[in-house]
Formats: structure tokens, sequence, C-alpha cells
């Protein structure tokens, strides 16, 4: 199976399909596009949304479809997870943490090596629309990570003790979506937290920004 992954590093659910591939040890050809680069997306997909996956030269997207295509043995139970009964209340889950972990991290994140000036200039313009200017996110801070904070007594409900054996689609999209807080200097995890993200991280051999500096 030839493998050419299209995604952005600071993307939860581009994160989501490289831990996967990180899990099952696949190998693949990474292609980092640029958040402005529209054509590129379109040309493959028909929509400026990533990830995408190239597989046998036949382009997809959707990342839980991508993982679950690509888990052929099903050891993330992925596409059991897709049809069972918790995936919609696990996603609502997710676009709450999503809410509280992007206001206090795009602000950070269009200044890693990621992001051109154009880049930048695209994706503040876009996410502005939504969450107000970044200046005023910034501004707000103490009180984002004070929801930031309330949000993660919850999350800690929702580990455990994870192993080779024992991780599930549902630990990799959390820490796909947690993820992204690490680039936020004043943030501090839990140690409960910090150490389900860190075992993760070890066992999807995962590096968030490491090829952008290779
Ligand atoms: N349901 C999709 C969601 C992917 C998604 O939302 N991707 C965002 C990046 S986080 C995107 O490509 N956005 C492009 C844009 O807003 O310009 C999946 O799971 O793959």
């Amino acid at each position: 199976m030839q493998l050419t992954f299209y995604h952005y590093l600071h993307c939860p659910f581009c994160v989501r399909v490289r831990m996967s591939l990180g899990y099952l040890g696949l190998s693949y050809e990474s292609r980092v596009v640029s958040y402005e680069d529209e054509k590129t997306p379109v040309e493959l997909c028909g929509t400026k949304m990533l990830p995408i996956m190239v597989i046998d030269g036949k382009p997809m997207n959707e990342s839980l479809d991508i993982i679950a295509k690509l888990d052929v043995e099903n050891r993330l139970e992925t596409l059991h997870f897709i049809n069972g009964v918790d995936h919609k209340s696990f996603t609502e889950v997710l676009n709450m943490i999503g809410g509280v972990v992007h206001d206090l991290a795009m602000p950070w994140w269009i200044y890693t090596k990621e992001f051109s000036p154009e880049a930048r200039e695209y994706f503040e313009k876009k996410k502005s629309v939504k969450r107000g200017p970044f200046k005023d996110l910034v501004k707000n801070k103490d009180i984002n990570m004070a929801r930031a904070s309330e949000v993660m007594l919850e999350v800690e409900k929702m580990v455990h003790d994870v192993n080779e054996k024992n991780l599930h689609i549902k630990d990799i999209m959390l820490a796909s979506h947690l993820w992204g807080l690490y680039v936020v200097p004043e943030w501090q995890f839990s140690p409960k937290l910090h150490n389900y993200l860190q075992k993760i991280k070890k066992l999807t051999k995962f590096d968030y920004l490491g090829e952008a500096w290779y």
C-alpha cells in the first residue's frame, strides 16, 4: 500500500491520522500543506479540507474513514466506533474540548514554524470570523485558561492507563484535540493528563512539530 499524506501539523484531525500511522507502524510520504494553499486539497478532493490520504493513487478525506481503512487488523476499533452508539456523544465532547483548546492555542500555533507569513494571515482572517480577533483571544487568556481548567476536570475522568494493547481510537482522538495546548506557554496539564498524553506520544511515535524543522 503506497501512502501519501497531505496534512497540517497543528490540525487535530490530521494529528489523529498521524498518531494512528505511527501506532500501526505504517510508512508514508508526508506532504505538509501550507494553510493558504487552496489548490492542493481542492484538486485532490474537491474541497479545502485536510487531512487527505492518497492510497495507491486514490485520494480520500475524513480522518476516521482514513484510519479505519488503514487499520486492517482493527487494532484501534475505529470502524466499530464509527458505527457505535457513543460516536455522536463523544464527538460532541471533543467539539467542546476543541472550543476551549483552540481559543488558547490558535494565537500561538500561527507563530510556529509550520506557518509562513501568508499562511498566518490566511488562518487568522478565517478563524477570526467565529472567534473574534486573535489579540482579543490573547487578552482574554486568563478567562480562557479558567474555562479550560474546568473542562480538564471532566477530561480527567475520560482517561485510563493506556498501553500497547488497549490503546483505542478514542484515546488518539482525545490526545489529538488536547495536544494543541502544549504550545501555550502558560498552560500546564495536570500530572495525570500529562502522563496520559506522553504515553500516547510514545505508543504512536508522535513528534508534533518535528518535521517542520528538518
Ligand atoms: N471531518 C473532518 C474534519 C477535518 C477538518 O476540519 N480540517 C480542517 C483543519 S483542522 C481544515 O482542513 N480546514 C481548512 C480550512 O478551514 O481552511 C475530518 O475528520 O477529517
